[in-house]
């Protein structure tokens, strides 16, 4: 397969070989973490941590296989299905979430993908519209999508599409069925020419080894531009789904995984994403050290349960990390493609 397909750019610049990535991940953890932190304190000096929330403006009923997930109707996972959002019943949530001190809002809709024409894509154009007028990075993770629907959203004022590889272009295979890692690549393809900002990351937890790991790092690094944003999601056992008994990972497993990420990606931002509240205060810290500078904030994902507002707000205080500014406060920063 070639990588990206024939839609998506591959980078000119020599970027890591799984070689090479081996070679960062398998240090002993300290030297890891050691390099990691040098890395992170030269591309990101402030002691900031981005807060981003997140709103399920579709839920449910997916067309999708994808093994993980709540929200594929081919698992009862017992989920109930929710219709979509008008933009003024999005509009409320996003500037209590500017209130609380995000700086980026992320909506997600649970669909195999979105079309020019079609009337829940008119409404989701309106509703980030709206929403960029706040003030705040704005990101939605719909699915597919194609150049004109990129464009589209990118005139509607939106910041970063999301749209996860999850894996390795091996194991993919092993978790969805209904559509390919190809797909996947071809999307990002067209976000990129729209001059959107990609958001790229994957799951740990799915049965995947750790050349899995390093090979879907490979692919993120192989992107040009580099994604922007790369969360980190740790599975979250979903009962009804074929992942639900996939046992939980060694927490020093996530630590390797972010601190190669931070290496090998020093300008992302790489986003401590689902699972954080099976993580303890300490683990969450080792992965902030490590190289984490973001986190989901709120007390739900898109259907799964997050640490509470307030043991959030304690612990970064505890580690004397600040929210990041708003940016009432300091420019946007724009896609430079
Ligand atoms: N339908 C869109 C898509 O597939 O891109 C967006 C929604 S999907 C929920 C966004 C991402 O959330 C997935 O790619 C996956 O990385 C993550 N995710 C979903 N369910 C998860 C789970 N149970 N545990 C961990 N991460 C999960
Ligand atoms: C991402 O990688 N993680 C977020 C965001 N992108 C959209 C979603 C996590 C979803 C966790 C499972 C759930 O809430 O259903
Ligand atoms: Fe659908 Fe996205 Fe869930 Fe896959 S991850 S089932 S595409 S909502």
């Amino acid at each position: 397969m070639t990588l990206g397909g024939s839609t998506s750019k591959i980078a000119s610049l020599v970027r890591p070989t799984l070689e090479k990535l081996e070679q960062i991940y398998r240090r002993p953890l300290f030297d890891l973490i050691q390099e990691s932190r040098r890395v992170f304190l030269e591309f990101w000096p402030k002691n900031e941590v981005q807060l981003c929330t997140l709103l399920s403006v579709k839920t449910g009923g997916c067309s999708e296989d994808c093994g993980y997930c709540a929200q594929s109707a081919h698992y009862d996972t017992g989920l109930k299905k929710e219709r979509l959002m008008t933009t003024s019943e999005v509009l409320p949530v996003a500037e209590r979430a500017k209130q609380n001190g995000s700086t980026r809002f992320c909506m997600g809709a649970a669909w195999k993908g979105v079309r020019d024409g079609d009337p829940k894509f008119e409404t989701m154009l309106e509703t980030v519209r709206e929403v960029s007028k706040l003030g705040m990075e704005v990101c939605v993770t719909l699915g597919q999508l194609g150049d004109i629907e990129a464009r589209k959203l990118k005139e509607a004022g939106l910041t970063a599409y999301n749209h996860n590889i999850d894996t390795s272009p091996e194991h993919y295979k092993k978790i969805v069925t209904t559509h390919t890692f190809e797909d996947r690549l071809n999307t990002i393809g067209s976000v990129q020419r729209a001059g959107l900002s990609v958001c790229c990351g994957g799951i740990i937890g799915l049965g995947e080894n750790d050349t899995d790991r390093l090979k879907m790092l490979e692919v993120l690094c192989s992107l040009d531009p580099e994604p922007e944003s790369v969360p980190i999601n740790c599975l979250t056992p979903i009962e009804g789904t074929p992942l639900a008994k996939t046992p939980p990972i060694d927490v020093f497993e996530l630590v390797r995984l972010i601190a190669t990420a931070r290496i090998v990606l020093p300008k992302a931002k790489i986003r401590l994403s689902a699972g954080r509240d099976r993580l303890t205060r300490e683990a969450q810290a080792l992965c902030l050290f490590a190289g984490a500078n973001s986190i989901f904030y709120g007390d739900k994902l898109l259907t799964a349960s997050n640490p509470e507002v307030d043991d959030d707000r304690a612990l970064l205080k505890s580690l004397g990390l600040e929210p990041q500014t708003p940016y009432s406060d300091q420019p946007q920063p724009t896609c430079t493609l």
